[in-house]
């Protein structure tokens, strides 16, 4: 200690007072042990006084992302981007953006993934050089297949004559965003501050562009923490948008007059609705045709009480079908064919003849390497065009190629539809009450308790794999439902749920999600995050005890090599010892009930667990239920 230690104190005396800042007293306690093991020890001598840099680079780079609007910035710390987590906290005044800490850089993307969703608009991620970025690129991967913004900046030391030997090398690289680049949709390396506002500006751009997707700048360590030269030359570049473009008109009347004439047409939604007004136009347009829609689920598109809404009906609709409109769908072959498991028998789904046409922007993003791109699919029809823009265009020209006899004929088809409707969801809420008391609680019974808690409320369910909510729940808001991972990586559940909730916190909208007990074993430290930034969640564990997608592959494996059943459990279940959900989730403050065993207990958890979210906190129930 000695000397040693009364100069980082003085260090840490002279940064208080430089910075002005308010920094907790036991942050301040804590802080010497931390400079001791990273930091040359400081003094506050006037030699020391002459070096301050009073406006750093990063100052200006806060400059720039806060002109971009972006609100939250989701982190690990890292030293490569020091320079701007403090600029951000103190510069900045920790808000818009505000500094959310994570403890995961795979937490911070999925959260940024769910927040975009909800919010309409992108969250930043700092990631920390090499291993900040290897950490955040499953995540990553999930938003670029999901076609969501991601504004990722990830900090780096270029220049290698400046780097401190060992821990810096291990953590810089020549290029940051390679290892990103196969599933991001555009980075850059800016070397001055000119380059970095206007790349930051392009990349916003870029990143809303439908298809949207996830973007990566480096965030060079020694352009942030030098003083900004010559500021009066640098200048901040306008953000601008794109106005997603319309398909081409003559080719919407030709997928009019197809539908029109259609006699069983249906229409398959995927990654369309932006918004509540994109949804208004999947039903005009529905409506118009007297049309089915199968609502696929990458983003909420259609009311679920409407009688034209029949998601659960896909098979059939798609099976008679001689017309089908597809709408920004992500898997357009696997609507209408199927390859069988474990034998891989293809499989026709749907008439040879049925004409198909796809409005979609899919062309115009793509790589080679990565197969999100679906098997190949020849249509009839293919129009380049961003789904809400064209909706408007082509509802008026299905209206206008309608002869009045036509029309009559097409709303004759009303009484059945409805009556197709009525059916499909009887036969959902028959397929409920299977087990309805059984032990462990079934998944639909937990469905329609979270339902019963939360029907009353502006709700948003931001996360989960559970068809029951689709089918059960009466959902009329573009915010209801945000639609999946994307690439169904694992561990996206958790985090994308606290980033919606985060996105919902100020609208009144109250977010609850199921949470898979291997999901949230990814990286449970979000609960902490949650806790520590007050966002108000209710998170209902769909606990399995199981890898459970896992236990059904291996059975069937099992019973393919004709072998015993029961080993099936070896490697997929999380058993023995059990997880305490409710106690991991109290021990980072987060109020929790459970485990829950007993169906009718489920319901009076869920009440008091909601109480605490509408108090602005979030909260976990443990429900032991069954595998799906
Ligand atoms: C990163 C990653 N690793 C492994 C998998 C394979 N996988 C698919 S579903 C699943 C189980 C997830 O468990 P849980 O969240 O509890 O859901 P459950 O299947 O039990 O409903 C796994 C491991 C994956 N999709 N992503
Ligand atoms: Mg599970």
């Amino acid at each position: 200690m000695g000397n040693n230690s009364f100069d980082r104190r003085s260090f840490l005396k002279g940064a208080a007072a430089s910075a002005a800042a308010v920094i907790g007293t036991q942050l301040a306690a804590n802080a010497p042990a931390q400079a001791a093991e990273q930091s040359p020890a400081p003094s506050n001598g006037p030699a020391e006084r002459s070096k301050i840099i009073a406006r750093p680079g990063s100052d200006y780079m806060v400059d720039v992302i806060k002109a971009t609007g972006i609100e939250y910035i989701a982190s690990n710390p890292g030293s490569s981007f020091r320079s701007l987590q403090e600029s951000i906290v103190n510069y900045g005044g920790n808000n818009k953006p505000e500094f959310l800490t994570c403890m995961h850089e795979e937490s911070s993307v999925a959260m940024a993934h769910g927040y975009a969703k909800a919010a309409g608009k992108p969250m930043g991620i700092l990631a920390h050089g090499t291993v900040g970025l290897q950490h955040a690129a499953m995540a990553v991967y999930n938003a670029w297949c999901d076609r969501v913004p991601v504004m990722i900046f990830a900090g780096n030391f270029l220049d290698a004559d400046k780097r401190r030997p060992g821990v810096e090398w291990y953590h810089c690289v020549q290029d940051p965003a390679l290892i990103l680049r196969d599933f991001t949709k555009w980075d850059d390396q800016p070397v001055s501050l000119q380059h970095f506002s206007e790349s930051v500006m392009r990349a916003y751009k870029m990143a809303l562009t439908p298809p949207m997707g996830p973007v990566v700048i480096t965030v060079d360590g020694d352009l942030a923490e030098e003083a900004v030269h010559d500021e009066k030359k640098l200048r901040m570049p306008k953000l601008t948008r794109t106005i997603p473009p319309q398909g081409d008109s003559g080719a919407l009347t030709e997928a009019a007059k197809m539908l029109v004439g259609a006699e069983r047409p249906v229409i398959l939604a995927d990654r369309a609705a932006r918004s509540q007004e994109g949804m208004k136009r999947i039903v005009a347009l529905a409506e118009a045709l007297n049309a089915p829609v199968v609502d696929i689920g990458g983003r909420m598109n259609m009311p679920t009480p409407h009688y034209l809404c029949r998601t659960d009906d896909r098979r059939p609709l798609v099976g008679e079908a001689d017309v089908a409109l597809l709408l920004e769908v992500a898997d357009p072959w696997g609507q209408f064919n199927s390859i069988s498991d474990p034998h891989h028998d293809y499989r026709r789904l749907a008439k040879p003849d049925v004409k198909i046409i796809h409005i979609s922007l899919g062309d115009t993003l793509t790589k080679s390497n990565y197969q999100d791109a679906q098997r190949f699919m020849p249509v009839d029809l293919a129009i380049s065009g961003d789904v809400e823009a064209s909706l408007p265009a082509l509802t008026e020209a299905v209206k206008n190629a309608m002869s009045s006899s036509r029309r009559l004929a097409l709303a004759d088809r009303t009484a059945k539809l409805r009556d197709d409707y009525k059916q499909m969801k009887e036969r959902a809420r028959n397929a409920a009450t299977v087990g309805w008391d059984a032990t462990p609680i079934s998944t639909a019974r937990m469905s329609a308790t979270l339902w019963n808690t939360i029907k009353n409320e502006k709700w948003c369910m931001a996360v989960s794999g559970m068809q029951w909510n689709k089918n059960l729940w009466p959902a009329t808001e573009h915010y209801n439902f945000i639609g999946g991972s994307g690439g169904s990586g694992v561990g996206y559940g958790a985090p994308a749920a606290v980033g919606a909730a985060l996105a919902n916190r100020d609208k009144g909208i109250i977010t609850v999600s199921f949470e898979g007990d291997g999901d949230l074993m990814y990286a449970p430290g979000v609960l902490w995050t949650a806790a520590h930034h007050k966002i108000p969640l209710l998170m209902v564990m769909h606990n399995n005890r199981a890898y459970h997608q896992e236990v059904m592959h291996l059975q069937k494996m099992a019973a393919l090599h004709n072998r015993r059943m029961d080993q099936a459990a070896i490697g997929t279940t999380i058993d023995n010892p059990n997880i305490d959900f409710a106690k991991l989730a109290s021990s980072m403050g987060v109020y929790s009930e459970g485990p829950i065993t007993s169906p009718s207990a489920v319901g009076p958890a869920l009440a008091k667990a909601l109480a605490v979210v509408k108090r602005g906190e979030p909260a976990l129930v443990d429900v032991v239920c069954q595998g799906r």
